[in-house]
């Protein structure tokens, strides 16, 4: 069996031999305070990339202390100030966008095409939109009145104080952009947790936004595991809120953790997002985006279109059509131009969704394609084919369970009625996808999805200016848009007597 062996791009060589330094306190990178390591490995071949500090509690009240102190002047500086700094990380990130997006690639495995065009630009695309929100975050004054005399009553936006940002790592880059951009936009100061398993691009985001004159202490970032520096972020008295994405079962946590401090949360967590395609859609751009709904990101997206819901007079066709398609995409190492789709992000992700594989295959679902690890070159790496499944129930635990790998569960439909209620009945309600060319069931069934982003005749897309996050189990609060950029203000209502 040859192995796959991936040359370490040059541009990047310093940066990982200097990881393990890898907490950022004020300005200054450190060691974990008790000295431990945690590999980082590329996805696609195995091969230790660099060893990043393992913080844990004293990490994170050093983190902490350095944020509070920053805030004090973060939250005076001019709006305009305050926002010129965050177009000045936007700028910088484009200039270092090659360097930020090989990292990414070779921490998350996602094609090289992938990490520029969608997660390192859309980076540098919240920062400057977040960046243009600072002068803008205005109150209103209101028309009061009081039993007794006259008073004006206006209300302020202000910031909460230290943000604790725990982020996965699925889009590293792009999910640590779009919760730090609008907390510092608001006047809030932060402290970064990135995910054990992708550290890298966040580390040098740091890098580069302190270089292009983030002050000091208005981000920190500690690196290391979620049971010991995540949960001391969480646990901490000193966080003022929460900003989570991740799994379900960490949103619990994070929700007990916050009962004592009652610290505000946003969580953004799992989904189990239904594409549905009508008898009247066009049938090539609905497969299309069937495919692109589930294997971005080799499906390892919150908002994945895991359930493909097609109208039966059509189901084969575009079944066809996927299948034809799916048997097509190259994997392989992301920085190969000719990868379409790289690893799972690691051996333990890949034996999570190789199970639901399974279980699809034990309750009777059907195996169209995949659903195999490749062999030759790409056995040293996570990677698994690109999966389709019909004959899918809705009990079945593929059509239930967030899989979050490139497993796609194809279900029939008689009536748009139908597809509704059962696209509806899902513990989770973070996006859905409609394609249709009728009009009115457009807008008629996008009223009636209980989901928080709802896509017709497209998919998977994501702006700065959306308002992105779930109903029901997928979470609470919105990341990005203008309403994000308030989940990190409280308001203040202020009277004073005219009289
Ligand atoms: O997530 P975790 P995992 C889903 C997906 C995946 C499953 C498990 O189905 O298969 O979750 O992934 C930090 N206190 N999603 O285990 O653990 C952790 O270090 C504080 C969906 O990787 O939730 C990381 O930074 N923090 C999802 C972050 O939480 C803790 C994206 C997310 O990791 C912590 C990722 C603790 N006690 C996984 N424990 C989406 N919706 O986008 C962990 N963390």
């Amino acid at each position: 069996m040859t192995m796959m062996s991936v040359e370490v791009p040059p541009e990047v060589r310093p940066f990982l031999d200097d990881a393990s330094a890898s907490i950022v306190i004020g300005a200054t990178k450190t060691a974990a305070a008790e000295g431990g390591e945690i590999p980082t490995t590329d996805p696609a071949t195995g091969t230790l990339l660099a060893n990043i500090a393992a913080g844990g509690k004293a990490d994170v009240d050093r983190a902490v202390d350095a944020a509070r102190k920053a805030f004090a002047q973060w939250r005076r500086l001019s709006p305009a100030a305050r926002g010129r700094v965050l177009l000045d990380v936007a700028d910088a990130i484009d200039e270092h966008a090659e360097e930020l997006a090989i990292l990414e690639t070779l921490d998350n495995g996602k094609p090289l095409t992938e990490s520029t065009y969608l997660d390192v630009s859309l980076s540098a695309q919240i920062w400057r939109y977040f960046g243009g929100w600072t002068t803008k975050l205005g109150g209103q004054t209101l028309p009061v009145s009081p039993a007794v005399g006259e008073a004006l009553v206006y209300t302020q936006r202000e910031p909460l104080g230290v943000v604790g940002a725990i982020v996965p790592w699925n889009f590293p880059l792009m999910i640590a952009s779009w919760k730090l951009a609008p907390a510092l936009a608001a006047g809030n100061t932060a402290v970064l947790k990135p995910s054990e398993f992708t550290s890298l691009s966040a580390l040098r985001l740091t890098e580069v936004a302190l270089e292009a004159g983030l002050p000091a202490g208005v981000l920190n970032v500690v690196t290391g595991l979620g049971s010991d520096a995540g949960q001391a972020l969480i646990d901490h008295p000193g966080v003022a809120k929460i900003s989570f994405t991740g799994s379900t079962e960490t949103g619990r946590r994070i929700v007990t953790a916050s009962a004592g401090s009652l610290k505000k949360l946003t969580l953004e967590l799992g989904g189990k997002s239904a594409n549905i395609v009508f008898p009247d859609a066009d049938i090539e751009a609905a497969a299309q985006g069937a495919l692109n709904g589930i294997f971005l990101n080799q499906g390892q997206v919150c908002c994945a279109g895991s359930r493909l819901f097609v109208h039966r007079d059509i189901h084969d066709e575009v079944v066809a059509a996927i299948q034809a398609e799916a048997e097509t995409i190259r994997l392989g190492h992301g920085l190969d131009e000719e990868t379409q789709m790289g690893p799972l992000i690691s051996a333990r992700q890949l034996e999570r969704v190789e199970g639901f594989v399974g279980a699809g295959i034990r309750d009777g679902a059907a195996l169209v394609c995949g659903g195999r690890q490749p062999a030759g070159a790409l056995a040293g790496g996570h990677f698994l084919e690109p999966t389709v499944f019909t004959d899918v129930r809705d009990e079945m635990s593929i059509a239930t369970d967030e899989i979050f790998g490139p497993v796609l569960s194809v279900l029939k439909f008689d009536d748009e009625h139908e597809a509704v209620r059962r696209a509806n009945a899902s513990a989770y309600g973070l996006a859905a996808g409609v394609w249709t060319n009728d009009l009115k069931r457009a807008h008629r069934v996008a009223r009636e999805l209980e989901a928080g982003t709802v896509w017709v005749n497209m998919y998977n897309m994501i702006d700065p200016a959306a308002p992105f996050g779930g109903y029901k189990s997928s979470g609470y609060g919105r990341d990005l848009g203008e309403e994000s950029l308030l989940g990190y203000t409280q308001t203040k209502s202020v009277w004073i007597g005219l009289d």
